[in-house]
Formats: structure tokens, C-alpha cells, sequence
């Protein structure tokens, strides 16, 4: 369908299941995803309605069972959930990341010559593998899962209940690498184990998963950072108990190191910023586009009531999470947290919305509303529902971010020319990487500023000796400029910042110093708090080497002095004289401190 809802068309229509759609990149032409259809039986053996993943056009056509023939056997499981599904297509298209026998396995989009898609393996040792998605750079599958020793109906590591971990694979199934196994057993944040029951399906057929522990692993667009959750307690007891639970929204660095909690029970990591009442977050998240917001939804307190599927059928109350009965019906909100600064926004007040998707150039989220407390009464299953414009021009830095370091000035004026930031194609207002220092970047007008984006240190490696960049690298690419030409793009930094120098990181060069050159007319000028970089299209300062009306420039200043001026050193006799002075002084003082007494 389109951003406003209208023009949708059905693409299947049948009885089995159909879910976990997702486009093909790059062209987006095909769609693949997860069905129980019984129509294509393997090679005359029927599979007993399991799932299985197809292919089709973007128009519906040209459905094709991708998961057949031998090397993709039959597949016991139970039901929708079980046999080869939840597809997740790799951001380059080349690849799905799928689940069978609850273990994460990937296969090629395309068969080769001989009509091979080469599946594989690329989990090992863990249990119940779920929730995986693609790390931007198309090699490694994020999921979380358990690992331990089954005993009853839970997973024991050294005799203790273990919770679910953080872990990423490569997609070639030749290494897993486990990212929170310091979390293996649970214990909340008052250092306090919880004891909960795992979450059994109640039909035993399916072998029982521990929903405690980390869950739900996002990696920011820039590939710095995993959003993903923890989960204090079970949702869903088998007896429907009511049980103190509460989990948190955390981050860590793509390689595990810096775990920190952005939200918990009432808000930030100290629990304020929002309501007590919510409680719980949990699901997916979303990244903006600039990789400093995360949408991620919250529960109130309250209790759930699903409304029927269709109409004359019982309210279902068995959704999670359990809430003391007898409370008005919970809701939940999507809200959005700056990873650096922590300041929360709310987006969605008083409904069930869930389920986040935020476009890729930041413009939009799209998300689903599910029955329970719904906006349309009439309705009583999921709506989808897109949120926009959250990124009013094409700068990658979305709305809040450019309305100033609170993200609460809508008129905030970064380089003072009367026009808001966040209206501008050609200025972006944003936070550096850390968030401790809020700049503006500014191209010359009538260009677009596009890509921005912040690094602490874009090199795997060290700042060479005697270089410091406190504010860390900013990267962009600037357009519409007359090819081979040359610049100017002005670094406002905040007052009082001031560097002595610029450098600039590329793969290719690594770190060099910018410093400017008379002769071509580029590299660094710098006037106190301002870099003003003079760079020219396909020449000094273009990393692209292209003339192509195109400037792409990562770097970041360098080495600030001290705003302090030095202060005029004493000689021996000066120094002599003042302590003597000073000595008078206090003895004056507590002569009349005497008095006063
Ligand atoms: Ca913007
Ligand atoms: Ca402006
Ligand atoms: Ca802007
Ligand atoms: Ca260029």
C-alpha cells in the first residue's frame, strides 16, 4: 500500500498462513516469505501443512517454494511456526537467515547453475534460536538463544536456570560468536535472581523456551551499536499468575563490550523521564536512520484485554504481559530514546501499538496498532498505521535531533540564517558521537547535505600519537554541486571549543592531517570555534577521488587548546611579596571576624 493507506492490494488468498513478508533488495521486486500451504507437497510427500518459505513477484505471481527438494528435507514441527520459517532477507538481498529445528540457518536468494541455494548451519550449541536480524554489513545474523544442559523443562548452567543470550553468527556458518553470555544467568538489577517458569507451549509438543534474558537484537545502521532487551521475569506463566516482572531496553557496541541500560521501569537508566506505570519494554526496535534515536515501545500498567478476531468470539486475555486484573486496560506506547543524551519522546499515546519500522532514509515509521485498545472500535484485529515526517529534508538526521541539544527548539538556528536546522537540505544540527557536544554542519546553499553521520573513531586502530579528536569524526556527502568544483563547508562547533586542527580518516589512506594548502585552495581553516573545510570534487578532500558533482568527506577536529588564556607566571620576589600580602590579608580578617564576635 502507499504511506497514506491507500492503493493496497492483496497478493495471496487462501487458507494457510502466510507471514514474515519481506522485499528482495535491491530492486525490491520480490517478495519472500513463510506459508503453510499444503499445495506442494515434496516430491509427492505431503509435510503435514509445516511452514516453508516462497518467493514471489512484488505483484503476487510467480509463487515459488524455495525450501524443496534435497536439501531441504521434510521438517518435523508443530504448526505454523515450525518446518523452515521466519525469513529475514540480508539488506544486500543475497541471502535469507531462516530458522529450522529452532536453529538459525541462512541460504542463498538465488539458486545457482545446478538449482542450488547451499543451505546451512550458522548456529551451534545453542538452544531455540529466535529473533534474528542482519547486521548492515550483510556477514553476520544477530539472534538471541539459550544455552545450558535441558533439564525438565529449563536450561541449567552450572545447576542455575540460564536465561536467554545475545549472540551473532557469520552467514557462512563458520563462526558464532556470543555477545551476552555475562547474562547467562538472570539477575535483576537489585542483584536479585528471579525465579521464574520458563514458557512452555501448552500443548508440550514444543520444547519449552526461557523467555528471561536478552532478547531482540537491532543493530544500528552505522553497524556501531545492538539495541536489544532484557527481560527481569517471565510474561506468561502456564498457571496465568501474576508475577513481578520488569525488563529494560540496553546497547552495546557491534563487538559486546559497553553494555549500558537506556530504559527501564519509569524511564532512563535512574527510572525517571517517564511515568512509573511503564513497566515494560519489550519487541522489536527501530533505528533512525542516523543511528541515534531507537523507537522502541513500552507497556503501562493496567491489564490486557485482547478483543476478539472476529465479532461474537471471547475477549482472548491470555496476551502477555499479566498485569494485576482489575485495572483499567493497559496500552502501549511507542516513544523514542537519543542513545547519547537519553532524552525520551513520546510518540503514541493510548493505544496498542507495537511492531516498528523506520523507513530508511528516516522519514517514516510504520507500525501496527493491534486489537484491545484500538483506535477504530469497528476494528478488531491489527491495523498498520505509518507515522511521518519524522525527517523533514535529506540530511539523515531526523526532526528531533536538529531542534537543538535538548531536541526541543523546533526553531533552532544552528547557523544563524533565520531558517530552522531541520527544514534546511543544506545545514544539519546534530550530537556528536557521545553526545557530550551538539554542532551544526553547514554546506553552501542550494546543495543537499546527505549520509551524516558521527564515529567516536572510524578506524578499527588507534588516533596516531599526539592527535586527539574529543568530538569525535563527522562524515557526510555533499550533492548538487557544479562538478570540480571547490567548497566550503563550515564545522560549527559549540562556543568555547576550539580546535587547532583537522584530520580526516579514509580506508584506503587511513589518518592524515588536513591542514590547508595555498596552492589548490583546500584543507582546513580554523577561526575559533569554526572548521571552515575548503574541499574540491575529485580533488584534496573528496574521498570518493570522483569529479562527480559529489563531495564525501569523513574527519573530525582535532587537538583543542584550552579556552583558559596562560596565566602571567610570578618571578620569586613577586611570589614572596604576594604571600606576604595574603598573609596580611587573613590576618585582617580574623582580626575582624574578632570583632564581629
Ligand atoms: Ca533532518
Ligand atoms: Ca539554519
Ligand atoms: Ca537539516
Ligand atoms: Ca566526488
Amino acid at each position: 500500500m502507499k504511506k497514506d493507506g491507500t492503493g493496497w492490494m492483496q497478493l495471496t488468498n487462501n487458507k494457510a498462513c502466510d507471514s514474515h513478508p519481506s522485499f528482495v533488495p535491491p530492486n525490491h521486486a520480490r517478495i519472500v516469505f513463510q506459508s503453510n500451504r499444503d499445495e506442494e507437497p515434496y516430491g509427492g510427500v505431503d509435510d503435514g501443512g509445516i511452514a516453508d518459505i516462497f518467493m514471489m513477484n512484488e505483484d503476487g505471481t510467480n509463487v515459488e517454494l524455495i525450501t524443496k527438494g534435497g536439501e531441504f528435507p521434510p521438517e518435523p514441527g508443530c504448526g505454523c511456526e515450525h518446518g523452515y520459517n521466519k525469513p529475514v532477507v540480508s539488506p544486500d538481498g543475497a541471502k535469507i537467515a531462516y530458522r529450522s529445528q529452532a536453529e538459525l540457518h541462512a541460504m542463498n536468494t538465488d539458486a545457482d547453475g545446478s538449482g542450488k541455494r547451499y543451505p546451512r548451519l550458522i548456529s551451534y550449541g545453542e538452544h531455540a534460536c529466535n529473533h534474528h536480524t542482519w547486521f548492515p554489513d550483510n556477514l553476520w545474523v544477530l539472534y538471541d538463544a539459550v544455552w545450558g544442559e535441558l533439564v525438565g523443562d529449563e536450561y541449567l548452567f552450572e545447576g542455575k536456570p540460564v536465561g536467554r543470550s545475545i549472540f551473532k553468527a557469520k552467514e557462512d556458518g563458520t563462526q558464532v560468536v556470543p555477545l551476552s553470555d555475562d547474562n547467562l544467568v538472570i539477575t535483576g538489577p537489585d542483584g536479585q535472581y528471579i525465579d521464574t517458569a520458563s514458557n512452555t507451549y501448552p500443548d508440550g509438543n514444543c520444547t519449552g523456551w526461557a523467555a528471561k534474558g536478552d532478547n531482540w537484537a537491532f543493530a544500528s545502521p552505522d553497524g556501531q551499536f545492538i539495541a536489544y532487551h532484557t527481560r527481569y521475569g517471565v510474561v506468561r506463566g502456564q498457571d496465568d499468575s501474576t508475577k513481578k516482572e520488569y525488563s529494560a531496553l540496553n546497547i552495546m557496541k557491534a563487538d559486546g563490550s559497553g553494555k549500558r541500560t537506556l530504559v527501564i521501569k519509569g524511564g532512563g537508566p535512574d527510572r525517571t523521564g517517564l511515568d512509573p506505570q511503564w513497566t515494560w519494554v519489550c519487541g522489536p526496535k527501530a533505528w533512525s536512520s542516523d543511528s541515534k534515536w531507537i523507537a522502541f515501545k513500552m507497556w503501562s500498567a493496567g491489564s490486557i484485554l485482547r478483543l476478539p478476531a472476529e465479532e461474537g468470539d471471547e475477549p482472548d486475555e491470555s496476551e502477555p504481559p499479566l498485569r494485576t486484573n482489575g485495572q483499567p486496560a493497559a496500552s502501549i506506547s511507542i516513544f523514542l530514546i537519543n542513545i547519547d543524551t537519553l532524552k525520551i519522546i513520546q510518540l503514541t499515546e493510548g493505544y496498542s501499538d507495537y511492531r516498528m519500522w523506520w523507513s530508511p532514509n528516516g522519514s517514516g515509521i510504520l507500525f501496527s496498532d493491534r486489537g484491545g485498545v484500538t483506535r477504530d472500535d469497528q476494528q478488531y484485529s491489527d491495523d498498520l498505521l505509518v507515522m511521518g515526517v519524522l525527517n523533514g529534508d535529506k540530511d539523515n538526521v531526523i526532526d528531533v535531533e536538529e531542534w537543538g541539544a535538548g531536541s526541543n527548539n523546533e526553531n533552532y538556528d544552528g547557523n544563524h540564517d533565520q531558517t530552522p536546522d531541520w527544514l534546511q537540505d543544506h545545514v544539519a544540527s546534530l550530537h556528536n558521537a557521545g553526545g557530550e557536544h551538539y554542532v551544526t554542519i553547514e554546506a553552501p546553499d542550494g546543495t543537499t547535505l546527505q549520509g551524516v553521520w558521527t564515529s567516536q573513531n572510524p578506524s578499527d586502530g588507534d588516533l596516531p600519537p599526539g592527535v586527539t579528536c574529543p568530538a569525535g569524526f563527522f562524515g557526510f556527502t555533499v550533492e548538487d554541486i557544479t562538478p570540480g568544483s571547490t567548497i566550503v563547508v563550515k564545522l560549527i562547533l559549540p562556543a568555547g571549543l576550539f580546535p587547532t586542527t583537522y584530520w580526516k580518516y579514509s580506508d584506503a589512506d587511513g589518518f592524515e592531517e588536513f591542514t590547508y594548502d595555498a596552492t589548490t585552495g583546500t584543507g582546513a581553516i580554523i577561526e575559533g570555534n569554526v572548521v571552515y573545510l575548503h574541499l574540491q570534487d575529485g580533488g584534496r578532500g573528496d574521498h570518493d577521488n570522483v569529479v562527480d558533482g559529489k563531495i564525501v568527506e569523513p574527519g573530525g577536529p582535532a587537538n583543542f587548546r584550552s579556552q583558559v588564556r596562560p596565566v602571567p607566571t610570578l618571578n620569586q620576589w613577586g611570589l614572596i611579596i604576594f604571600m606576604i600580602l595574603a598573609g596580611l590579608i587573613s590576618i585582617l580578617y580574623m582580626r575582624r571576624k574578632d570583632i564581629k564576635t
